[in-house]
């Protein structure tokens, strides 16, 4: 799972990249937009992880991770002047997940923050990115189509391209639009950026951390959004001794690391899940997209656990937790078998049953 930091240019990204990734990648440095992103895993913070490997006592323990990217400024005009190279605007169509850091401090070198206005203006550049590719392909269909060559499928293309092509012009990410699975499967291909989950950090001063609901509800009102203090939480990252990061932290008001914080937000916003598989070699978390099955479930683990699906072994972690232990569990009628079709749950253990 990829998410990816965009944003004006110093709005903070690899501040925040390093924020989150305790890597130090250089700030402030005004490298042109050609150049390589910074790319880092992080992994996902999870207590009910940490508390299970103090339970099993496992060889090995495995938290699920996240793949971060930061990019170089994507500026105003940058989707007409084709200011990112294509080699990094396909990086950025592969991504899962668009996190627009927005700045919101202001120092000696900078004027006061327009959070608002930013985000609009970065709102809008994808908008107009999605809109030339659409309306190129919308070109090629027709030139085909004068051409003779004219089959079904392109004619729903052609068809599903304007529907998108319209909520475009209105200003409207293809998020908002509600499309059946077939147009799903049609635009697939194209990876529009303003198709992505896609939510706000919003990067304020160490001055003004914490003292800003009005704005925070009103770009909620459109957007999901987190708000870290960029700068601040980059020095307090790089802390070797935590309880004093933490008594920083509380002097601030930050109840929880910018990365747990942001990996929970993640999930929350991508729409996924955890499931947990434990034993004395490994305790770990597995990633899947809320609604999926065991049968789903099996295949991250392995594909053969998928193709010699029997039955899965399930009970969740909260039972655990009340119940003290997997006897507790059956003792007291938690523990279930599930067939492929059972929708996974947050925070399910699962054990797959299975013969090849
Ligand atoms: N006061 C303050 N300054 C910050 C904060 N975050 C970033 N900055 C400053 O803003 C400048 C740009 O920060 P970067 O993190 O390099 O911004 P960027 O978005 O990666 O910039 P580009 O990659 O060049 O587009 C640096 O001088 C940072 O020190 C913050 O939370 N507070
Ligand atoms: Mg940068």
């Amino acid at each position: 799972m990829q998410i990816g930091l965009l944003g004006l240019p110093n709005s903070g990204k690899t501040t925040i990249f390093n924020t989150l990734t305790r890597s130090k990648a250089e700030v402030g440095a005004y490298v042109n937009n050609k150049a390589k992103p910074n790319v880092a895993v992080v992994e996902v913070g999870d207590e009910r992880i940490t508390r299970l490997t103090q339970l099993y006592h496992p060889k090995k323990t495995t938290y699920a991770t996240i793949e971060i990217v930061d990019f170089a400024g994507f500026a105003q005009g940058s989707a007409r002047k084709n200011d990112f190279s294509s080699a990094q605007m396909n990086l950025v169509r592969n991504l899962d997940a668009i996190a627009l850091v927005v700045r919101n401090f202001s120092d000696d070198l900078t004027d006061s923050p327009m959070p608002l206005a930013d985000i609009d203006t970065m709102v809008t550049e994808f908008i107009l990115t999605d809109m030339i590719v659409t309306e190129k392909r919308l070109e090629r269909i027709a030139w085909s189509a004068r051409r003779g060559k004219k089959t079904n499928t392109m004619q729903l293309e052609d068809k599903v391209l304007h529907k998108i092509l319209e909520e475009l012009y209105q200003g409207r990410p293809v998020r908002d639009l509600t499309l059946n699975p077939n147009e799903q499967k049609l635009i697939s291909g194209f990876q529009f950026l303003t198709h992505k989950p896609f939510f706000v950090i919003l990067n304020s001063g160490e001055n003004n951390f914490g003292g800003n609901p009005e704005l925070l509800a009103e770009i909620e009102e459109k957007y999901k959004v987190i708000e870290f203090a960029g700068n601040f939480e980059m020095e307090l990252a790089a802390f070797s001794d935590t309880q004093e990061a933490g008594f920083f932290m509380e002097e601030m008001g930050i109840a929880e690391s910018a990365h747990d914080r942001m990996t929970r937000f993640a999930y929350e916003v991508m729409d996924h899940i955890s499931f947990i598989t434990v034993g004395p070699d490994e305790v770990r978390a597995w990633t899947l997209r809320n609604g999926d099955t065991a049968l789903e479930a099996a295949a991250t683990i392995h594909s053969d656990l998928c193709r010699g699906f029997i039955r899965a072994e399930c009970f969740s972690y909260d039972d655990l937790m009340a119940c003290g232990s997997e006897k507790g569990i059956r003792d007291n009628g938690h523990f279930h078998l599930e067939g492929k079709n059972y929708k996974v749950k947050d925070g399910d253990i699962l054990n797959i049953l299975f013969s090849i």
